[in-house]
């Protein structure tokens, strides 16, 4: 389906900690509260609800500050059993809506409703009554994001906060970006904001005059990201996948191997093919494992975490050298060799992956 065809809703709850505290505990309501540490402590704040906020309380603020800000406020503890079961009921609703579902958080999801038939498959139609259902069953406020991206989809579901509902269009999309200021991108952290202003670059249509070249160099892997989203590009599936924790591949080989060289390249085979797999999950890894089960069945894994994520462009013979050390590799008869990849991480930029030179080498 073309990009622009598709129908992303975000969901978001509003003060969702505070929110499920207000619920339970009426003498709450109507003032300003803030869930998180005491006032006295050293703790933060984790959320408070939108009275609060009018004295310029936020998340992750000291809370010892945010007494200062509005001494009559309410401090409470978090409790989280309370949060998760909100959670679930919330993620029921989503599935009654579709199967294609990522919750991001505990009070957040992305849907794709892009094959749904209600409400003739309009997708606002779809998020007000998602907004009814989640209110429904658990007496909170959701708001919605609906466009034709994720990276759209979660800008709007905080446009119209609380209570929310907020539609960009396909015709909106790449003007809606221009005009943002660039501190809103999700995906661009303070840090990078820093950088990109201090090249004069203050909004997305200032982006969007940067060459990709540029924001190539002075941005890295990222500038293929900030290039993208500065025109409203944004090809991520909503990935109703449960996490996967690793992704491998393995062989077993018809005739046992053993020479050290041999084995060498069969784990460059097996990593080529193992990041294929990364690369079509939009994944990145940062720690690469071996497993060796030699021909009595005996069975031996090795790995190492690097600082940095793995790359194609890595020198993949000194890291395996370096696993293979302490091995019997070269003295004992192999009958499968396994490389896979963990300490996975969403990529924000679509890495592109080469195929390397295949050669054939299982006997
Ligand atoms: P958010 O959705 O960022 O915030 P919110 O739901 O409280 O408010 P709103 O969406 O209306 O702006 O985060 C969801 C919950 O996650 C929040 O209620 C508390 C928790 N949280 C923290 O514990 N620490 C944080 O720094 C943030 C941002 C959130
Ligand atoms: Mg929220």
């Amino acid at each position: 389906m073309p990009d622009h065809c598709r129908k992303i809703i975000h969901i978001d709850m509003d003060a969702f900690f505070a929110a499920v505290e207000q619920r339970d505990f009426p003498k709450y309501r109507n003032k300003p509260l803030i869930v998180g540490g005491q006032p006295n402590s050293r703790g933060v704040v984790a959320t408070c609800n939108y009275e609060a906020r009018k004295f310029g309380i936020h998340s992750a603020m000291p809370s010892s500050q945010a007494y200062r800000l509005c001494p009559q406020a309410v401090f409470v503890k978090p409790r989280f059993e309370a949060y998760k079961q909100a959670s679930v009921l919330i993620r029921q609703v989503f599935a009654d809506y579709t199967n294609l579902f990522e919750p991001l958080s505990l009070d957040e999801a992305y849907l794709d409703v892009s094959s749904s038939t209600i409400h003739q498959g309009s997708a606002t139609l779809i998020a007000k009554e998602i907004k009814q259902a989640i209110f429904a069953k658990t007496q909170l406020i959701a708001s919605a994001g609906i466009s034709y991206n994720k990276f759209l989809a979660k800008i709007a579901s905080d446009m119209d906060k609380p209570d929310g509902l907020y539609l960009i269009t396909p015709e909106q999309g790449v003007q809606f970006v221009e005009s943002m200021a660039i501190g809103k991108f999700h995906g661009i952290g303070k840090a990078t904001e820093k950088k990109m202003r201090a090249y004069g670059i203050e909004t997305g249509q200032d982006l969007k005059k940067q060459s990709l070249a540029f924001l190539l160099q002075t941005f890295g892997k990222a500038g293929q990201h900030y290039h993208n989203i500065a025109r409203a590009i944004d090809h991520r599936p909503v990935n109703n996948h449960r996490e996967s924790k690793s992704v491998g591949v393995e062989t077993t080989y018809p005739i046992d191997i053993r020479k050290h060289q041999q084995v060498l390249d069969q784990l460059h085979y097996l990593l080529n093919k193992a990041l294929k797999k990364l690369n079509d999950k939009k994944l990145t890894a940062q720690t690469v494992s071996i497993k060796i089960k030699y021909h009595d069945f005996v069975q031996i894994t090795r790995s190492q975490t690097l600082s940095v994520s793995i790359s194609q462009s890595m020198d993949f013979t000194s890291i395996f050298e370096n696993l293979l050390k302490n091995t019997d590799v070269g003295q004992r008869n192999i009958r499968l060799l396994g490389v896979s990849l963990s300490s996975l991480h969403y990529s924000s930029e679509t890495f592109k992956y080469q195929q390397m030179d295949l050669f054939d080498l299982v006997p």
